[in-house]
């Protein structure tokens, strides 16, 4: 049985009788929320209604919690509070249960868009080969690393020899760059331009001009441009560029380690092939000789991918420890390749049959092909078929953000780079969205960006230099290296997940156990975590993807694709309130006795356990009464600022 638990609030001394005991946590998006958005917050060990007060004290709004459901991920019992009638701009305090729980509520226009660009620009602290000069670095200006303009054939590509291979984006927290991941990654960023071209035109993050290029092209360049020195003139592709094992913590510049093209596979050709097909039709307007090299290349990767079907890269070869992004079936990246291909030629040799009703990730490229699929009615005669696969799916995903915790992970999603699941969860919606013009989608995709910027059950950004709380010591070996104290912005680490990977005991590179027991508080911001605190390329662009998308939306803007109506010029959308009627708190006990179960304290993670009770140290929010625990008759009783409550926080005097 589980023991009781009850949380006493401690602090200075308040006179008057305040009227809970019990330290509730409300879990926002710490970037804010859009005026006309829905909008909702998940309140863990809450008692009674919710009030919004604006910055002169004055509460603006009474929000009733939804009955509490647990989230198996987290072991919470948690009410959800639909607060989407809050429209007016500004910085908020949220009370629950007479208690300021947080100040730092925010409603505003434009609400993602710093949290867009600095995703993208992220893409250009990844550069390889250049030096980043302050006037566009600022404090994490560095200077040039791994030119590899000399690269070595490593025997597992049966080619001899070096090549030159400058440019393009470091994986993650490591050196390399490998061919899948940055098949997956380059394409959600193209997919980016190609749904909101007119937006992305002229959007602009202080990045090296290139060209005419739009900023978001120009950064994406920059890696079509390596990509493509990666292919033989056969049509061949290289798995990754990588040394023989992980760097030390130290900068670019610093990584003297000899570096090596290893390997080859029909995964990395397919994946290249596919991402060199969408580019040559974005690119064209601006440069059609590019256009044309990109089209060229693809066709010739899809052809020897398509005779070399059982050439995969299933492991490192012998002496090679750095990332595999294995592979052992190349048909999800036939599949890929092949639409994207009949869509840019309207060669109708390349379709391929099937889609997927599963998110993407860089080891199943089937769910983007559904994408390319449903979003070409014209081009492919299973469109409809995919659309419903993409409709089957987010119904689910809908679904989900209805109970528990209000979002649409599920305990399964919390996989290496969770956060990445959550983001590609948040653009399945928005193809939904654009698809049908249905709301629930649209409130649904908030959702995700909701969780990754605050409302998890870990009460964080987590996205760096965003947020009242994001990762200060992400697996990222510049913002180890660089001697900067915050570490390099716009990043979205891996996020929470259950495996330890990285648990064990050579202190330099394993963490202490962090797990909870619980997959979505297994999480640690610690440089040692590379299973949980890493950063990567793929993981960055779907939030670039999510959030670029919903500024886009909200400035007005659609695909050419999406049905009448899915553009929302800001405020002029009502959107669905996501507020169920007729639900209301009265039938909840105002304390789950199990507390969230997690082991992460919700208020402050410095707590004592005193005789099966938790103690929690002052806490940020203003509980500023102390509470002292005292038998009486037989039972206990909490007495806080005059008053007395009972072990369930009901006032007794
Ligand atoms: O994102 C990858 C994840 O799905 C795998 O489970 C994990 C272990 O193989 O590797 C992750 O990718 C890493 C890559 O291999 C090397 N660069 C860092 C990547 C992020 O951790």
């Amino acid at each position: 049985m589980e023991s009781k638990r009850v949380i006493l609030v401690m602090a200075s001394t308040v006179a008057a009788c305040v009227s809970t005991a019990f330290a509730a946590t409300a879990y926002i998006n710490q970037v804010g929320y859009r005026p006309a958005d829905p909008k909702e917050l998940s309140l863990v060990e809450g008692s009674g209604d919710v009030e919004i007060q604006d910055a002169s004290g004055n509460t603006v709004l009474t929000a009733t919690p939804k009955a509490a459901s647990v989230w198996d991920a987290s072991g919470q019992n948690v009410q959800l509070v639909d607060f989407s009638e809050l429209k007016e701009p500004g910085k908020y305090s949220v009370k629950v249960g007479g208690n300021v729980v947080r100040g730092d509520l925010v409603v505003k226009e434009e609400t993602y868009k710093d949290v867009f660009k600095a995703a993208a620009k992220w893409f250009y602290y990844q550069r390889a080969s250049m030096a980043l000069e302050e006037q566009y670095a600022g404090k994490w200006a560095r200077a040039a690393g791994h030119l590899d303009d000399n690269v070595q054939f490593h025997n597992s590509t049966g080619a001899s020899g070096s090549i030159s291979s400058p440019k393009g984006w470091y994986d993650a927290g490591d050196y390399g760059k490998y061919i899948v991941n940055s098949g997956i990654t380059t394409y959600t960023l193209l997919s980016l331009y190609e749904h909101f071209p007119e937006y992305f035109k002229t959007l602009k993050w202080n990045i090296p001009a290139d060209g005419q290029l739009p900023d978001l092209l120009a950064e994406i360049k920059y890696n079509l441009d390596w990509m493509l020195t990666m292919q033989a003139s056969d049509g061949t592709v290289y798995h990754k560029l990588t040394a023989l094992g992980f760097p030390g913590d130290v900068m670019p510049a610093q990584d003297s380690d000899a570096r090596y093209v290893i390997g080859k596979s029909a995964e990395a050709a397919f994946d290249f092939a596919g991402v060199m097909a969408l580019a040559s039709r974005i690119y064209k307007p601006f440069d059609a000789s590019y256009a044309s090299k990109c089209l060229e290349a693809a066709k010739k990767a899809y052809t020897w991918a398509s005779s070399n079907m059982n050439v995969h890269f299933k492991a490192n070869p012998a002496g090679v420890s750095t990332g595999t992004y294995e592979g052992s079936d190349a048909s999800d990246e036939k599949l890929f390749a092949g639409t994207e291909l009949a869509i840019t030629t309207g060669d109708a040799s390349y379709k391929q049959s099937g889609s997927s009703a599963n998110i993407s990730y860089w080891g199943d490229m089937s769910g983007v092909a559904t994408y390319g699929k449903a979003t070409h009615a014209s081009v492919f005669s299973d469109a409809e078929e995919a659309k419903q696969k993409v409709l089957s799916t987010a119904d689910k995903f809908v679904e989900r953000t209805q109970t528990g915790f209000g979002v649409v992970m599920s305990k399964e999603d919390f996989v290496w780079g969770s956060n990445a699941a959550a983001s590609n969860q948040g653009i399945w919606l928005l193809h939904a969205y654009y698809l049908t013009g249905d709301q629930k989608y649209y409130t649904a995709a908030v959702q995700a960006l909701n969780y990754l910027l605050g409302k998890n059950p870990l009460d964080m950004s987590f996205v760096t230099g965003f947020g009242s709380k994001s990762p200060m010591m992400p697996h990222h070996r510049p913002s180890t290296a660089d001697g900067v104290e915050e570490p390099v912005p716009g990043m979205l680490v891996g996020g929470p997940q259950p495996g330890g990977e990285d648990v064990g005991s050579a202190a330099e590179w394993k963490c202490a156990d962090y797990r909870t027991g619980f997959a979505a508080t297994a999480y640690t911001d610690q440089r040692c975590s590379y299973a949980t605190n890493e950063v990567a390329i793929n993981w960055n662009a779907p939030l670039a993807y999510l959030a670029g998308a919903l500024e886009a939306l909200n400035a007005g803007y659609a695909p050419d694709f999406a049905v009448e109506g899915v553009a929302r010029a800001a405020g002029k959308v009502a959107p669905e309130s996501s507020a169920s009627v007729g639900q209301s708190s009265s039938s909840v006990a105002p304390v789950s006795s199990s507390s969230n179960g997690s082991g992460i304290d919700p208020v402050s993670s410095s707590s004592v356990e005193v005789s099966g009770i938790r103690k929690v140290a002052p806490a940020a929010t203003a509980h500023d009464a102390p509470a002292i625990l005292r038998m009486k008759g037989g039972k206990l009783f909490v007495e806080k600022g005059g008053c007395r409550f009972d072990l369930m926080g009901n006032r007794v005097r």
